[in-house]
């Protein structure tokens, strides 16, 4: 048997990246959680969170250095996504927004575009959001009819994007348009930056969700929006594989929050079940608790390795898009797995609003849903391993 240290795989995290786990799990806990219960009944957006999590570098963490940010790895974003999500998925939901809008300009952005959109972000805490959705388009992009005319210098926005999150506290927008009737998708749409602030543009109420419900969620129209040809995103005609390229770096810390969210409910499982006695013993000493507590783990850990591959493969510039599927199918499922148990380890305590838990699968239902459904998850996997690519 080769000598252990000659094995390449490693599970061990950095010192600085054990550093960061501290301080984004401190926060999660000192600040996030005593106000997830109040900011889920009030719905009001966390801004005092965003800032504090902000000067602690804790949002917008993969910004170049050059641009003024800390220029971290998708996977140091994958560790911080898990701490935050632990305090409050629908404050994280608000962070992680901003590195979803970020994703599209760090993969298609010139110069120019980093330093208009990206850096002032590391200057205040400003937020951006990313819409692709629309009303009648979501999990089919391709079916998304918001269109761009090109007319001299500029282009010219108008259509409905639906369901955007930090719809109502961006700065600005990645806003898909379609560009090329004729096309297929691959070449049909154009992605653009459109500063908040630009005529034409109508953010619609706040949608009242059933979890996360601090998050702001948003429809948005654009009518006769004039953006100049500088803030569009890469060659025309390539928005469809920007926005989706994009997926490959925020699906997985999307897993990661829901490895999060598990993670907390399984804490407050553990706890309930070692104070709560039946038949005069702790409920933790019914095996058939104790299981749900052993599943629990067991899918967490095998939700957090998928997160961190998927996110590890990013890093290293190879395909990750399977793998960023099978985490956030994986820990989504799991997640909505983990919630229902927990309240029913809680027994009617977990039905009530008093105790954690059923915020926590309030909140949990969302990551089978957004940046893409679990059906939709398994659409990506299934024809990437048919399709013989190169996985
Ligand atoms: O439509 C695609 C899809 O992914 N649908 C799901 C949409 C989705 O995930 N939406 C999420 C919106 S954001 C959100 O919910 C935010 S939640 C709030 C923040 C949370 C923070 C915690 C699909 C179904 C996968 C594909 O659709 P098709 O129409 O069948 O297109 P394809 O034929 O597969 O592809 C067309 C071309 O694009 C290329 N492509 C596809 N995927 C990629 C990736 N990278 C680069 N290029 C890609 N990943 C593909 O190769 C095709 O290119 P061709 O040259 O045409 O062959
Ligand atoms: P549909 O596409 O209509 O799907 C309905 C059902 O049919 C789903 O169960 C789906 O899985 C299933 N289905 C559809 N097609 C297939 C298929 N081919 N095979 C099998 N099953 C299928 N979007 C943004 O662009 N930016 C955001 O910031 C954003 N934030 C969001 C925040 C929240 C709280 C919510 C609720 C949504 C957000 N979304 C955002 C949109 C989200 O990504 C979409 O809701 C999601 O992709 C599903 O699209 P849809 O709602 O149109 O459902």
């Amino acid at each position: 048997m080769a000598p252990a240290g000659t094995r390449s795989i490693s599970f061990a995290l950095t010192d600085d990246q054990k550093a960061m786990q501290k301080l984004a799990r401190d926060f999660a806990v000192n600040e996030v959680m005593p106000k997830a219960a109040e900011l889920d009944r009030t719905m009001e957006y966390p801004e005092d969170l965003f800032k504090k999590a902000w000067e602690l570098g804790l949002v917008n963490s993969h910004i170049p250095q050059e641009y003024g940010g800390l220029g971290l790895h998708a996977l140091d974003g994958v560790i911080i996504a898990e701490e935050l999500a632990y305090g409050c998925t629908g404050v994280m939901t608000a962070m992680e927004a901003n590195s979803l809008a970020q994703a599209p300009v760090l993969v298609a952005g010139n110069d120019e575009q980093k330093k208009r959109f990206l850096a002032p972000m590391t200057e205040e805490p400003l937020k951006a959001a990313y819409g692709v959705t629309e009303p009648g388009a979501g999990s089919d992009v391709s079916g998304a009819k918001t269109k761009a005319v090109k007319k001299g210098d500029d282009w010219v926005i108008n259509g409905n994007k639906m369901w955007i999150t930090n719809g109502g506290v961006a700065d600005w927008f990645f806003v898909l348009a379609k560009t090329d009737d004729t096309a297929a998708a691959g070449k049909a749409f154009t992605g653009f930056l459109v500063p908040r602030d630009t005529p034409g543009i109508t953010v619609g109420r706040k949608e009242i969700n059933m979890g996360q419900r601090c998050s702001d969620t948003r429809g948005i129209s654009f009518e006769d929006v004039v953006v100049p040809d500088k803030y569009r995103l890469g060659e025309e005609g390539y928005g469809f594989k920007i926005a989706m390229k994009a997926f490959d770096f925020t699906r997985p810390p999307v897993a990661a929050g829901a490895v999060g969210l598990a993670r907390r409910a399984m804490d407050e499982a553990m706890k309930y079940s070692m104070e709560r006695k039946t038949f005069g013993v702790p409920i933790a000493q019914h095996q058939a608790v104790a299981f749900k507590i052993a599943d629990m783990a067991t899918g967490i850990e095998a939700g957090r390795m998928l997160a961190y591959k998927s996110a590890w493969l990013a890093d290293q510039g190879l395909p990750n898009t399977h793998v960023a599927s099978m985490a956030k199918r994986f820990a989504a499922d799991h997640c909505q797995q983990v919630t229902y148990e927990a309240v029913q380890v809680f027994g009617g305590a977990g039905f009530n609003t008093e105790y954690p838990v059923e915020k926590l699968m309030r909140d949990a239902r969302i990551y089978a849903i957004y940046e893409g459904t679990s059906e939709i998850q398994r659409l990506i996997i299934s024809r990437l391993i048919f399709g013989n690519h190169d996985l």
